[in-house]
């Protein structure tokens, strides 16, 4: 009968989280990353489609960047940061403070997601919760998640919760920083081990840019790496490489790249490797660059990339083919 009751009051705390309608479909990040903001509205208000959704973005959330909607209007505030924070390409003290979609209607029984990217600035305590408050309009009446719960309040026990993401520390090897030993920089992920996640500089212009890592999983159960990100690429491929006659040939690995339990897989130069496309910047050699690799078991896990010079066959730039 205990277990019951127990049982009850954690469906009751479900419950009343899972009647939110906007909320963030990623969880965590880690100081440094790139967070992709996914903000999903899951009803409309009292049965009426939504029109407008509207996203805050909050301090320390930085160079915000939204992904258009078809059918919806974008439109962005920019405004100064409260302070000046270290980004991949300088310094940034001001920005995108506010991300509105307008002019759609998504239906109560449909749900959607507004999109933005940001990086979490390198100053967040593991630990610290972000909110991310969203105005959501429909064609009648209207939601305001923006509630941000007090010191010692459950956000479960708000009426209209801004939706949230908590920041989590990256595991290291040996525990060191990470800026301190790029070129070392192990993560675990559950059963995954991933080491060494670099990439080779750009030249200015490049349309791609290939990105290598070790993963070995110690579980017992596959996991498979889906793709990556990087604030420089608009999206990424994992490709395999193989040799036709003379020629080396590119193509996608459809459906991800399974690391079965006790394998170790290596993306390499010549072998599979991560393709980042539509570059939006070139990276230089000696940066480190806070990206994530995405997995289905494992979702979406902070790394840093180092940087090799152009060419390299190895993170250090040494063994060149
Ligand atoms: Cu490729």
């Amino acid at each position: 009968m205990k277990t019951l009751v127990s049982a009850a009051l954690g469906l009751g705390l479900l419950a009343s989280a899972a009647q939110a309608h906007a909320v963030l479909e990623r969880k965590q990040a880690a100081p440094g990353v790139s967070y992709r903001g996914v903000v999903q509205i899951m009803h409309g208000c009292n049965g009426k489609p939504t029109t407008r959704v509207s996203v805050t973005i909050p301090e320390g959330l930085i160079g915000a960047k939204p992904m258009p909607k078809p059918g919806w209007t974008l439109a962005t505030t920019r405004g100064p940061y409260a302070k000046t924070y270290a980004t991949h390409h300088g310094t940034a003290s001001e920005g995108v403070t506010a991300i509105t979609w307008s002019g759609g209607s998504l239906p109560d029984d449909q749900v959607d997601e507004f999109t933005f990217l940001a990086q979490v600035a390198g100053t967040f305590e593991p630990g610290a919760t972000v909110y991310v408050p969203v105005q959501q309009d429909c064609a009648e009446g209207s939601h305001s998640w923006s509630e941000i719960p007090k010191a010692g309040q459950d956000a479960h026990d708000l009426k209209a919760a801004a939706p949230s993401f908590r920041i989590v520390q990256v595991a290291q090897a040996g525990g060191a920083p990470a800026a301190a030993t790029p070129a070392a920089s192990t993560v675990k992920a559950g059963d995954l081990t991933i080491e060494t996640p670099w990439l080779r500089a750009t030249p200015n212009g490049a349309k791609v840019a290939g990105g290598y890592v070790r993963i070995t999983n110690t579980g017992s159960v596959p996991d498979t790496l889906t793709g990556a990100t990087v604030p420089f690429a608009k999206s990424s491929d994992i490709h395999s490489m193989s040799m036709e006659g003379s020629v080396m040939k590119m193509a996608p690995v459809s459906g991800g790249l399974t690391i079965k339990p006790g394998e170790t897989v290596e993306l390499k130069p010549g072998g599979y490797h991560l393709m980042f496309e539509d570059l939006t910047g070139a990276p230089k050699a000696g940066e480190a660059i806070a990206g994530t690799l995405t997995f289905q078991r494992a979702g979406a896990v902070p790394v840093t990339f180092t940087v090799a010079p152009i060419g390299a066959g190895a993170p250090g730039g040494q063994h060149q083919h």
